[in-house]
């Protein structure tokens, strides 16, 4: 009996590593120490109540934060040990598989596990306040897909000390991913992991549409939306179409893995490239999906700290809304290689190329906003700036890499791995640091401390460049992406080596983010005006933080930028707009349907993973039990009462 307990064990649970006994210890302590000061501090209520159970977009978005930069830690970790192996020729830090596994986790992580929640965490906390609405569409839907995006973040992460991590690369090619590659179980929390949290990205991408379209101010016409909330519908379009395909291409792959099916194997007719060509489908517009909101934010910070309107309105979503179509007709570019041919692979070069177009239009766009404004250099706009020179070196390297014939040299090398660290750090990750930095005191009523948040950006930033610039080169120079080591008369150890400090000088950078929080945290300086930034767009116009219903009255919209004309108005003597009278809000429940129907989902994925059916199967029924329950339960809402706003905002307005 004991015997088999440790066979079992052994098996269930990942050995053989001291990093990864260190990860469980570390795992147990966290998990005792919240449970600890949870019940100490008698919070569990709180926690259920405020947290767990909140339809509110403003606490869905903080949650969505939190648990992003949690996985950017995860993330920049599995970063460190990779750069930490290449450091030096011949070094034994990572054994090959374990490298696999990590260059894995890392690019699942950073791309569907950090970039996405992060950025949903900012459409949550910003767009509903920017048009002026008091919550998303859906509430409940809202709820749903965060807690959906959690449990498959969890999944996934478990196969660390669970079964195994996949080690098939971010995007799982058979036939490595296929049963005869990947025998154990690490493919199927990658399968389970991202199908369960694609579903909620997916309900994310309708519910933002809807309410942008159907949730505006009166008076906000599609010539006055905020640039971020155009860059959010645009990315929400791609979201809609691109991730039913990720969808299918994983159910397919979980056939092939689970029933035998040959969809992507070659015995039975079955074809690997149909899920390159699938999985791409989705995988470029993907990248489209998290850069457009990024460039969203820069639109505003820019106009905002240049105190000048931004330029070319009209061009800026012209150009968002082209690349969003354009993104769907260039995902072969990812494999030119594969002998597609020369005129298929012409046609992909020259695609590709076209969206440098509108790229372009946007970088002057934002430069000629700067052009004469009078700039203020705070965080948010530092990291606008530095994204600009960064963001225009990635993409001529883009381009240079969209040369068909070029790419057969530049191919799985390090200078594409240079390449499109340049655009996601540059782009994506530089705009939602400047996005979270800039909505900061509407999330929480408290400025972040501006001279640690300077450290941090130019670590970051100097980091940056000393880590991926030498890439390029030791690319050019032959190395290939995916070796897990490499040998002395290679001669590539200067350029790793330099690189691997870079790699660290982030992960200070990212120390010095955590001081500057919980800095920030400790001294905190109340944004009393609710308008620290002497804001453009409506978010500004309410106390920080948002009021649970946001706005007592609806606000009505007469000009883009509403909030600074109306500022501009009274500054020049004229009377305010006048204030509808207050009436009872209305506002949703909130519910535990989306936490427990998520757990059961994640049920459902765990048993499928292992196999076993008797998890998988209750999962199942606990998801239809709560889909009726919430079918029939009509107590969804409620209105807040007059006398309750006006102390609310009387509230608000004595901290002033
Ligand atoms: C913070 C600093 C970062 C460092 C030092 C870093 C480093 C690395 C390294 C060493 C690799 C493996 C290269 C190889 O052996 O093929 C890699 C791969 C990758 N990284 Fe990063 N990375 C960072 C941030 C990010 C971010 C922010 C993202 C996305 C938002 C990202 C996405 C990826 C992806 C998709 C891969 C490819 C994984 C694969 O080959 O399957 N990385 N990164
Ligand atoms: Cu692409």
């Amino acid at each position: 009996m004991l015997d088999k307990i440790k066979e079992f064990a052994s098996w269930f649970f990942v050995t053989g590593d001291p990093l990864i006994y260190g990860a469980d210890i570390a795992i147990a302590l966290t998990t005792a120490a919240i449970i600890f000061v949870l019940t100490y501090f008698k919070k569990w209520k709180w926690l259920w109540r405020e947290w767990l159970t909140t339809v509110d977009h403003k606490r869905v978005g903080i949650m969505y934060i939190i648990a992003s930069l949690l996985m950017l830690f995860r993330g920049g970790v599995d970063a460190l040990l990779m750069r930490t192996q290449l450091a030096f020729p011949d070094m034994q830090f990572l054994s090959p598989e374990h490298y696999n596994q990590v260059f894995t986790t890392h690019g699942v992580i950073m791309i569907l596990f950090m970039a996405m929640p992060l950025m949903f965490g900012l459409f949550n906390i910003a767009v509903p306040l920017q048009i002026g609405a008091r919550d998303v569409a859906f509430p409940f839907l809202n709820s749903l897909s965060f807690w959906l995006f959690f449990m498959g973040a969890m999944l996934f992460n478990m196969s660390f000390v669970i079964g195994g991590s996949a080690d098939a690369g971010w995007l799982s090619y058979p036939p490595l991913s296929e049963m005869t590659g990947s025998p154990g179980v690490g493919q199927d929390f990658y399968i389970w992991g991202i199908q369960i949290s694609g579903i909620g990205s997916l309900m994310t991408g309708i519910n933002f549409i809807v309410t942008i379209v159907k949730m505006r101010a009166p008076g906000m016409t599609w010539s006055k939306i905020p640039m971020f909330t155009w860059s959010v519908l645009s990315s929400c379009i791609t979201i809609i179409i691109a991730f039913p395909v990720l969808t299918v291409t994983l159910a397919l792959l979980f056939l092939d893995r689970y029933l035998g099916a040959h969809f992507f194997t070659m015995d039975g007719g079955g074809n690997a490239m149909m899920y390159v060509n699938l999985i791409w489908m989705w995988g470029h517009p993907e990248v489209y999906i998290v850069v457009l909101p990024a460039f969203g934010i820069y639109s505003e910070i820019v106009s905002t700290f240049s105190k000048k309107r931004l330029f070319g309105y009209g061009s800026m979503v012209f150009a968002m809304m082209s690349i969003s179509l354009m993104s769907y007709f260039t995902w072969l570019h990812h494999f030119f290689t594969m002998g597609s041919g020369a005129n298929v692979n012409t046609f992909f070069a020259i695609t590709t190329m076209i969206i440098a177009i509108p790229t372009g239009v946007k970088i002057f766009n934002w430069l000629f906003t700067m052009y004469r404004g009078r700039l203020t250099f705070s965080t948010p706009m530092l990291w606008s700036i530095a994204f600009i020179p960064c963001f225009v070196v990635g993409g001529m390297t883009g381009v240079m890499l969209s040369v068909a014939p070029a790419d057969f040299q530049f191919h799985n090398s390090y200078f594409l791995i240079a390449h499109f660290h340049q655009v996601l750090i540059g782009g994506v990750a530089f705009g939602y640091f400047a996005g979270l930095y800039y909505w900061w005191p509407k999330m929480f009523g408290f400025k972040l401390n501006e001279t640690l948040g300077k450290w941090a950006f130019w670590i970051w930033n100097i980091g940056f460049y000393v880590c991926f610039m030498p890439q390029y080169f030791v690319g050019l120079d032959g190395m290939t992406r995916r070796v897990s080591t490499y040998s002395w008369d290679t001669g590539w150890w200067g350029l790793n080596f330099t690189s691997t400090i870079g790699g660290f000088l982030m992960g200070i950078g990212f120390l010095f983010q955590v001081w500057q929080i919980a800095h920030s945290i400790k001294f905190m300086e109340k944004d009393t005006t609710g308008d620290p930034w002497n804001g453009r767009t409506l978010e500004w116009s309410i106390p920080s933080p948002a009021p649970l219903y946001n706005f007592a009255t609806t606000p009505q919209v007469t000009e883009r930028d509403d909030w600074w004309e109306e500022k501009e108005r009274i500054a020049a003597g004229k009377a305010p707009k006048p204030q509808p009278v207050l009436e009872p809000i209305h506002m949703p429940k909130n519910s535990a349907i989306p936490f427990i129907q998520s757990v059961c989902w994640f049920a459902v994925g765990f048993g499928l993973v292992f196999h076993w059916l008797w998890i998988a199967i209750p999962g199942l029924l606990g998801v239809g039990i709560t889909m009726l329950a919430h079918s029939f339960n009509y107590d969804t809402d409620y209105y807040i009462p007059v006398d309750e706003i006006i102390r609310t905002e009387e509230a608000a307005r004595r901290s002033v």
